[in-house]
């Protein structure tokens, strides 16, 4: 097979927009030269159609490296499956206890305080970060799980790196112990999921979406510590031709809801990223990472969807052709609307949102002084300003930051209120980022409901 005789120049534009760099793959799928074990072949097709870049599907004569694979990418599927599907919420609810939220899958404990179970995964309770540090504490980060978590020995585990993408085709391990001796990095970043926000496609714009319905807490910030990826991928022997870097965790193959395999979870990343501030990290805010959160080491892509972060990972493929997994095509690009026919190029940086650390309909004494508290990010850049409505969005004053501002990471803020009356208020919190980027108040509709930028509106009772 040619190798990369269609990449005459490195590849572009994939810091801020993949869009650039994914024609490019959508090019040299059609040449034969990259591979999208797992993906169906009409998706392809249709990527390519919508991209003006196939005339017609008899022209198409590769794509599917190993035959086994592209069978399971021909496996019947309907539309509309999407990451996150299945089991839900809504059912996660109905049999939690007062003392904790059941999530099979899940190891640590989750007190119904800190805690919404969602089917696999658990959301964080804003309220549970009022009086927290700048960081989530680890025992109430969520939880988004595709399956469930492996409890996996530290001892016995060891990092595979390999592909053509590595000079020589060669492979390389990595034990904890190897990577702990490479020169280590220290830094605050959030996790968010991009469904983050799903519902409120829902209950405020009325739009219908699949995919779990988190609120706004399927996001955290933790400190991380860990080796550069691009440290780990020189030592292995990275050669000039590498693409794609393709993280794979070891957790058991997700299923679809109609009863796909899609295998292991797995999201190729564009080389230029991970070279750029990806970290393998073992330590979550100052402790060796805990079982739910990826031990013995995860992926760390800051500012990117939390997809990119991938959990107990065991293998990193080095690719001299661009990849495809199901969560770079089906999942994880926009398609509705508002969005051309193949979907966005795949979503790379997390959107701008605001949360106010007070539980849904929270009660609030009446003429009472109240500090409001909460906190802003961006994916984009670091967040510039956050402005609190108590009045629906009628008016808007400053938020006061508590946090000095970083890219990838979150602000705490706050905001005196002294209800005049008793009654329903609704609170606004709207954060405007370095990028210039104010949080909207829609967001356009995408199927998949990721991305959900705009400002929520927060009902509480002052009474
Ligand atoms: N191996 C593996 N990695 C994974 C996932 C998974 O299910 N399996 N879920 C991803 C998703 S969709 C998100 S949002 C983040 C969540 O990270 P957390 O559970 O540590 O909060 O992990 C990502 N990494
Ligand atoms: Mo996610």
């Amino acid at each position: 097979m040619p190798r990369n005789s269609a990449r005459t120049t490195p590849p572009t534009g994939t810091r801020d927009d993949e869009s650039v760099y994914d024609r490019r793959r959508l090019r040299q799928w059609l040449a034969g030269e990259a591979r999208a074990d797992g993906v169906e072949r009409r998706d392809l097709l249709r990527l390519l159609a919508a991209a003006g870049l196939a005339t017609t599907a008899g022209a198409v004569t590769a794509g599917f490296a190993s035959p086994a694979l592209a069978a399971t990418g021909t496996a019947g599927r309907t539309t509309g499956h999407t990451e996150e599907t299945g089991r839900t919420g809504e059912t996660g609810e109905a049999g939690r206890t007062a003392q904790a939220a059941a999530v099979p899958g899940i190891v640590k404990p989750l007190p119904d305080a800190w805690f919404t179970s969602r089917g696999t995964n658990a959301e964080t309770k804003f309220e549970a970060l009022a009086g927290t540090g700048h960081h989530t504490p680890t025992d109430r980060f969520f939880v988004r799980n595709h399956t469930a978590t492996p409890v996996l020995d530290p001892h016995d585990w060891a990092l595979t790196v390999w592909g053509d993408g590595l000079v020589k085709d060669r492979t390389a391990q990595f034990t904890l112990a190897d990577l702990k001796r490479l020169p280590a990095t220290t830094r605050s970043a959030f996790v968010e999921c991009a469904g983050n926000g799903r519902s409120f496609f829902t209950t405020q714009q009325g739009q219908t979406v699949s995919g779990t319905a988190w609120t706004l807490g399927a996001v955290g910030s933790a400190r991380w510590r860990g080796v550069r990826l691009g440290e780990v991928l020189r030592r292995a022997g990275l050669s000039r031709h590498a693409v794609d870097v393709l993280p794979r965790g070891l957790d058991a193959d997700y299923v679809t809801a109609d009863g796909t395999n899609l295998g292991r979870v797995r999201r190729p990343l564009p080389l230029s990223k991970a070279l750029d501030d990806v970290l393998l990290a073992y330590e979550m805010n100052g402790e060796p990472l805990p079982p739910d959160h990826g031990s013995p080491v995860r992926v760390l892509v800051p500012s990117w969807v939390g997809i990119a972060s991938i959990k107990w990972v065991g293998d990193i493929e080095v690719s001299a052709q661009p990849l495809y997994s199901p969560w770079n095509t089906d999942f994880y690009r926009l398609f509705g609307d508002a969005y051309p026919d193949e979907g966005s190029a795949p979503l790379t940086r997390q959107t701008l949102k605001s949360a106010f650390e007070l539980p849904w309909n929270a009660s609030l004494e009446a003429a009472a002084e109240h500090r409001l508290t909460g906190r802003s990010w961006s994916g984009a850049g670091a967040v510039a300003r956050v402005d609190v409505s108590t009045d629906g969005g009628a008016t808007w004053r400053p938020a006061r930051l508590h946090d000095t501002p970083r890219r990838a990471d979150w602000v705490r803020w706050s905001a005196p209120w002294r209800p005049a009356a008793p009654g329903p208020y609704t609170l606004l919190a709207r954060a405007t980022d370095t990028t210039g980027r104010t949080q909207p108040r829609t967001t356009p509709h995408n199927t998949q409901g990721y991305l959900f930028d705009a400002v929520v509106h927060h009902p509480v009772q002052a009474v």
